[in-house]
């Protein structure tokens, strides 16, 4: 029952991830709206993507990814640090 929902939440993800720009899409991420992206959110959705694709190893691309965006190590991702990662969609 978990996986179903899980699933169905990944592929509304991607739908929307298609249309929306950046701003909503880092809304979207930011779960609990501190207007901040945490490890734990980033991973979550990583996590949400994979199930939706079936592919497994999200945990270390999602630390991978995360890396790559939070340009200050500070372990938070600001909507400018999630904007502007070249080639990060
Ligand atoms: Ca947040
Ligand atoms: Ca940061």
């Amino acid at each position: 029952m978990k996986k179903t929902i899980i699933m169905i939440s990944a592929a509304v993800l991607a739908a929307g991830t298609a249309l929306a720009g950046p701003e909503q899409l880092f809304k979207k991420w930011d779960t609990d709206k501190d207007g901040k992206i945490s490890k734990e959110e980033f991973t979550e959705m990583t996590r949400a993507q994979f199930a939706g694709k079936g592919k497994e190893g999200y945990a270390e691309e999602a630390a991978k990814r995360f890396q790559k965006r939070d340009a200050d190590g500070d372990g938070i991702l600001t909507l400018e640090e999630f904007v502007s990662t070249p080639g990060a969609k």
